[in-house]
């Protein structure tokens, strides 16, 4: 059995760096202070578990036990969205080092290699996209990808070097001897809570597929120019987001979210000239989604034309749904059953690192229940006993996996 008090220690202790006092909410974000700051403590965790502690040449953080030629990788990710929750990656990462750290003290030998990652800058908070580092790891990060800019126009690139990674070639970090990757996180949804569950097995991954799209319009005097004759770059990005909220809600389980908005020059006295705006699209189904691409940008584009105003779009990150393995799936439910737990099986509607990891690897994926199905939120909460009887779960797998 894992150590429960252990574990839920370190969350809470993790939990405390990048945390904003007034909200409550996580604010870690890749290449920063608190970034590093959580490094080091999570460094620490994996050395007491009796692992050696690396940083790849894209900033991945990977704790080794064990030798062998064949590696079981575990995974997530200790980055954070903007007022974060406290459970989200932290969780998976802190899971998996209590699992090697149950191994190396009940002197089990595995005869495979165990890692634990840390996967750089999943969340994609700073650069518009995410997943950089389980990406590189799977050979799919691209040189024109690190040319990436901030909002201050700072390049990965250079965010790299300062943190002293040189990640040319991109090839060295990219891995093929992963024998089997399992992520531990929270579902953030509400499926189980509604199946009264404290946690299931992930059939599949949704895939996010980021845009950005930029509606040009004039800016000009608000007093001063008539209404019919305005190009009001944000009353048209407004239809045009209302236009993909109608065109999704005829949908069934595909999904679409506009969440980051820049007007400029964003003044009272200004009608605004240009709009920035990120579409997130998801669906389990790759074909599906492409087809809602078209359809929304044929939309948008309409709408532009009728009011005058010019639109221009670029993806910024476009993943392939994943389905995880069937035989893991399978050691998971068996795992599960040992615990006396209905086994019950789900899609997981938000990305995770091991969606591209399931280019080198198989995958699996074990969901622990959250509370009122919140996430990406100050509230987001998952119990103590579900996050222990998950862990348990978790251990059981890897101890069979490793064997
Ligand atoms: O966006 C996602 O689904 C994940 O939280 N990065
Ligand atoms: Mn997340
Ligand atoms: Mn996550
Ligand atoms: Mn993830």
């Amino acid at each position: 059995m894992i150590n429960g008090v252990r574990l839920l220690q370190h969350l809470q202790d993790l939990s405390q760096i990048g945390r904003n006092e007034k909200t409550g909410g996580i604010n870690r974000f890749s290449f920063t202070p608190e970034e590093k700051q959580a490094i080091e403590l999570v460094t620490t965790y994996m050395e007491q578990a009796g692992m050696s502690v690396t940083i790849d040449a894209v900033g991945n953080l990977i704790g080794t036990y064990g030798e062998g030629n064949e590696t079981i990788m575990l995974g997530s990710h200790i980055d954070t969205v903007p007022e974060g929750g406290k459970f989200d990656g932290a969780l998976g990462v802190l899971a998996a080092i209590e699992v090697v750290h149950t191994i190396h003290e009940q002197q089990l030998l595995p005869s495979k290699k165990i890692q634990v990652v840390a996967f750089k800058d999943e969340e994609g908070t700073r650069f518009g996209f995410g997943l950089l580092g389980s990406s590189a790891m799977a050979g799919l990060l691209t040189e024109e990808q690190l040319q990436h800019t901030d909002e201050a126009g700072i390049a990965i690139e250079q965010a790299m070097k300062d943190f002293h990674l040189s990640p040319y070639p991109l090839t060295q970090v990219h891995r093929h001897d992963i024998k089997a990757y399992l992520e531990m996180h929270i579902e953030q949804g509400k499926v189980l809570e509604n199946e009264d569950l404290p946690v299931g097995v992930v059939t599949g991954i949704a895939a996010p597929l980021w845009l950005e799209v930029t509606v040009t319009g004039v800016s000009e005097h608000a007093g001063a120019t008539p209404m019919p004759i305005r190009q009001d770059a944000l009353t048209a990005a407004s239809e045009m987001i209302l236009a993909i909220e109608q065109l999704l809600n005829n949908t069934t389980d595909s999904v679409a979210t506009v969440g980051k908005l820049m007007v400029s020059p964003n003044g009272t006295n200004v009608i605004p000239g240009k709009v920035t705006f990120s579409i997130d699209l998801r669906d389990i189904d790759e074909n599906k989604v492409s087809a809602l691409e078209q359809e929304i940008m044929q939309q948008l584009q309409q709408i532009a034309e009728r009011r005058h105003v010019t639109l221009t779009s670029k993806v910024l990150q476009r993943i392939k749904p994943a389905k995880t393995d069937a035989m893991l799936q399978q050691q998971l439910t068996i795992s599960i059953e040992k615990q006396g737990i209905r086994p019950y099986s789900l899609i997981s509607g938000a990305g995770h690192d091991a969606m591209n990891i399931a280019e080198i690897a198989p995958i699996g994926m074990l969901f622990v229940r959250s509370k009122d199905g919140i996430s990406h939120n100050p509230l987001e909460y998952s119990s103590d006993e579900d996050i222990i009887v998950a862990t348990n779960i978790f251990y059981d797998t890897v101890v069979e996996l490793s064997k």
